[in-house]
């Protein structure tokens, strides 16, 4: 058992999820590659002059050749060469197993394989690539500099001690060289001063369900089965499950832990989180001696007894109210269900690719480029996918751009609800990350990439989990007509999106690029909610089935986004629409009630922290004072919602303390610095008052003006479910988004560089005249190919969970080995 066993529903249902995919039989051997990942023409240079030569070589005269041409989808990837390696490319199968044999030979770190390893056994959770500071990688990427050194980023779970803490160490540098490397504590992104390690509350998992949750669970079996007909020991037949708060509750230096029950679910789905029974039970499990944890009482109908004896005594006497159960049904299950519209049974529309993709990637160093935007990607286990380098016709505009967080925070009349405020990086996002569904997560046209993770001495692979496209929008990114002309632009964008189920709950990451020069980051929700036990809680959900609550929360989501507008010497301008009072020279003296901008910098950190202005009548820009456009303004872009945001609702949260200060507003700005690579460390829950990152430290004063700024900022969604949450919430309403856009960054707008616009002029009895500007016309006499229409098939019965391969012992000649736990 390992870093991602916690007693909370989200690991539990976590875990089920990855057990059911290995359930499977997914891991005797890789699956032969889908039909429709097709390749292009691999490792060529400048995917446009060999794409040309190929199309004129097969281009021949006369009225056949529509017939006899190729078509031009012929690839759903167009390979390119990334201009440099990928400085934040994972780790490869042989530096992984590389560093983890060193890591084993270290006496001084005394490590036990996880398959091996007790609760008293130091284990590795974790080694991946460490993420390069930016000077060393602008250094590389921009002046020809060195190619950042290689070091592993190791996380340990150090148990064979008392004090059980984690520590994250770096071990290069790579390659593992026995003269030269060695590890270090990796303490300088931390704000702690702990060097490197944060004490681990779930050290002993083991013991606690064995020697604690089931015996108590046990002891009041008679009243499980009186009120559920079931019980909770750990035995086969168990119909309940209990979990735990998360975090677990850490004040006055004890650790307090809350279980609740819950009704098993009896079909394929994992809706366990609609059945709570509404029992709820208090230990003190401070330390790693379980004979000195307490049992301190039971709660039932907002009722609390300090003994098991009281309980029992008052339930089985006379008036004693009882309330009804959450159980399992069709209401829970996904799936058809209710009457179908006759004309639903028709294919609905769907996009195509006429010509193949019109973005090239370089698959393996995973870089992108599509209508003057480029991107590396770099995939990690906490928080997933993220974009590096992004740059817009040659020019960067973000360094990097990612999640950092998401945080569920619940709230209840039951300490479970009010115990609950998930951060879900502890569970991570990369290895949640599962394969999609072509035709549903993305079009069938995507070009699907893998992505990786290490867990247990093995390193998995999830299959076609990130997913790359082009789409045409509902509505054009440009029109005008009058009366003689109209002229009208297509709004076709680029996506690169992956989804991560994070135990209960799904969530879709988007990242869109359009053809002005705008992106776009959005999340998306969807899956199980996590409810709560109907009674007492009208003040906290909606009553929406039996005995169940829809439970109020808040998810936050926290993004850096490291602006480097025209460089890295950057401002924060705010400019406010006000209302205003003001005489004219030419208003005869009368003062007119109007309005006017307010234009004023963010200075220094001290103002760092803020939130979207109310009316949204403030603009928020990241602008280079340095580089003026030709009138004198400020060359920027501009960062607004673009569906809604939120941050968190619960000022000064008792549960999660200093270890979520970044969800605590909507924008939140500071200086560039290596020691401040990110808002939150994925066991900032392990210590709530004094986490591995308080991000609250990051605010000192600093100047920001002419510097190199970051930006953090939060998407998120405040959650009430109702009954449309059952049996899954769903992506219409669960979204939210932010937008950049250019801002008086070029003297006009990029999207007329796009040739799929058309102009027609039209007159009385005249025929129109349509002006294409040279866009693709499959009849001309110049075409190269010809276009499929055609949608591209998919064979859904291809779809597989993750792949393994073993690091320890590694044996490269023979990679798959299966592994039953994570
Ligand atoms: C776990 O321990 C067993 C028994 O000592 C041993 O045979 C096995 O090789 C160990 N597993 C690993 C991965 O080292
Ligand atoms: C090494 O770990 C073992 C448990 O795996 C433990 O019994 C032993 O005390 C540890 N040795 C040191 C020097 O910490
Ligand atoms: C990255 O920056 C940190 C903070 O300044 C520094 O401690 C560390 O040594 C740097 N890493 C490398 C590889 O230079
Ligand atoms: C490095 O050290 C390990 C353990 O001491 C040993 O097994 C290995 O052969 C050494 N490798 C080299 C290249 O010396
Ligand atoms: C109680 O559970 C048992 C075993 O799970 C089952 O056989 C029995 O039918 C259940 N009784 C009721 C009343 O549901
Ligand atoms: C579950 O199994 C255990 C051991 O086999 C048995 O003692 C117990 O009565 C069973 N419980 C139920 C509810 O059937
Ligand atoms: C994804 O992984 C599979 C299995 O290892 C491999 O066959 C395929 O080529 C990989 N796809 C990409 C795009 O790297
Ligand atoms: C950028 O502009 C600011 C204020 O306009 C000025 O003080 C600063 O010296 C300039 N920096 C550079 C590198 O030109
Ligand atoms: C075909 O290409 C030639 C050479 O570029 C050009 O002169 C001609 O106008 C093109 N014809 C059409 C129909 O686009
Ligand atoms: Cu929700």
């Amino acid at each position: 058992m390992g870093f991602l066993d916690s007693v909370s529903p989200r690991a539990i249902a976590a875990s089920a999820l990855l057990l059911g995919s290995l359930a499977q039989g997914v891991l005797a051997a890789p699956s032969p590659k889908a039909d429709w990942v097709r390749k292009g023409p691999g490792g060529s240079n400048g995917y446009f002059k060999k794409k040309a030569h190929d199309h004129i070589r097969r281009a021949v005269d006369g009225g056949r050749r529509a017939a006899e041409l190729e078509s031009c989808a012929e690839t759903t990837t167009t390979t390119i060469t990334a201009p440099k390696p990928n400085p934040w490319a994972p780790l490869t199968n042989d530096e992984t197993a590389a560093v983890v044999a060193w890591l084993f030979a270290q006496a001084d770190l005394n490590l036990t394989v996880v398959e091996n390893a007790t609760s008293w056994d130091n284990s590795i959770v974790l080694v991946e690539a460490m993420w390069p500071n930016k000077t060393d990688a602008i250094n590389y990427l921009d002046a020809d500099g060195p190619a950042p050194t290689k070091y592993a980023h190791v996380l340990l779970n150090n148990r064979a001690t008392e004090d059980a803490h984690y520590a994250d160490i770096l071990v290069g540098p790579l390659p593992v060289d026995n003269a030269t490397t060695s590890w270090s504590p990796l303490a300088f992104p931390y704000n702690k001063g702990s060097g490197g390690t944060v004490r681990n509350l779930d050290a002993d998992q083991d013991a606690l369900y064995e020697e604690w949750i089931y015996p108590i669970a046990a002891s009041i079996s008679d009243i499980t089965l009186d009120l559920w007909n079931g019980t909770a020991m750990g035995l086969d037949n168990d119909t309940l499950s209990i979990w735990s708060i998360d975090p677990l509750w850490q004040d006055d230096g004890r650790i307090t832990m809350w279980n609740t029950f819950w009704n098993l679910p009896t079909g394929e789905q994992d809706d366990v989180t609609l059945l709570p029974l509404g029992l709820y039970f208090r230990s003190d499990v401070t330390g790693r001696d379980p004979s000195q944890w307490k049992f301190e009482g039971w709660l039932y109908n907002d009722i609390f007894y300090e003994t098991t004896e009281d309980f029992r005594a008052a339930y089985w006497s006379e008036g004693f109210v009882k309330n009804g159960p959450n159980v399992d049904g069709d209401w829970a299950r996904t799936g058809q269900a209710g009457k179908v519209e006759p004309l639903d049974l028709l294919p609905p529309p769907v996009q195509v690719a006429p010509a193949g993709s019109r973005y090239g990637v370089d698959v393996e160093q995973k870089y992108v480029e599509w209508m003057g935007f480029s991107f590396y990607i770099g995939f990690n286990r906490d928080s997933g996918m993220q974009l590096y380098d992004i740059r817009y016709q040659g020019e960067r505009v973000l360094y990097e751009l990612g999640l950092q967080e998401a945080l569920a925070h619940y709230a209840g009349i039951d300490p479970m609800q009010s115990g609950t405020a998930y951060l879900d990086t502890f569970y991570g996002f990369g290895p949640y990350a599962f394969e999609l569904v072509p035709g549903y997560d993305c079009p069938t046209h995507a070009t699907y990439l893998n992505s990786s993770f290490y867990a247990d001495e093995t390193c998995r692979t999830h299959v076609d989990s990130i997913c790359l496209f082009e789409f045409e929008a509902d509505h054009p990114i440009q029109r005008h007509s009058t009366g003689k002309i109209i002229s009208i632009t297509k709004n076709t964008y680029f996506v690169v999106r992956y989804v991560a189920t994070v135990g209960n709950y799904d969530y879709t990451f988007s990242y869109s690029f359009f053809l002005d020069g705008s992106m776009a980051v959005e999340v998306r929700a969807s899956g199980y909610i996590q409810s709560a036990f109907f009674a007492n809680n009208q003040d906290y959900g909606y009553h929406i089935h039996d005995s169940l609550s829809g439970s109020m929360h808040d998810h936050v989501l926290g993004f850096k986004a490291d602006f480097d507008v025209l460089g890295t010497s950057n401002s924060l301008e705010l400019v406010t629409f006000v209302p205003h009072t003001t005489t004219y020279s030419w208003s005869k003296g009368k003062p007119r009630n109007t309005m006017k901008i307010d234009r004023k910098f963010i200075e220094n950190e001290d103002e760092g922290r803020f939130n979207w202005g109310a009316n949204a009548a403030t603009q928020v820009i990241v602008v280079n004072e340095n580089a003026t456009n030709k009138y004198g303004e400020y060359r920027g872009y501009r960062i607004l919602p673009y569906t809604g945001t939120a941050h968190l609702t619960v000022k000064d949260s008792s549960n999660l303390n200093n270890a979520a200060r970044w969800a605590e507003y909507d924008i939140q700005v500071t200086k560039q610095k290596d020691t401040e690579h990110r808002s939150t460390h994925p066991l900032n829950s392990q210590d709530t008052f004094d986490p591995p990152i308080d991000f609250a430290k990051f605010f000192d004063g600093e100047c920001l003006r002419d510097e190199d700024l970051v930006l953090w900022l939060n998407l998120g969604m405040h959650h009430i479910p109702h009954t449309g949450d059952l049996p899954n919430t769903v992506q219409t309403t669960a979204h939210s988004g932010i937008q950049f856009t250019p801002h008086n960054y070029f003297l006009g707008d990029q999207s007329r560089r796009s040739v799929n616009q058309v102009q027609i002029s039209y007159g009385e009895g005249e025929p129109a005249v349509v002006e294409t500007f040279g866009q693709f016309d499959a009849s001309s006499e110049n075409a190269t190919c010809k276009p499929s229409y055609e949608p591209v098939s998919v064979n859904l019965e291809d779809y597989v969970g993750d792949i393994v391969v073993r690091k320890f012992p590694y044996d490269p000649n023979n990679p798959f080995a299966e592994t039953d736990s994570i």
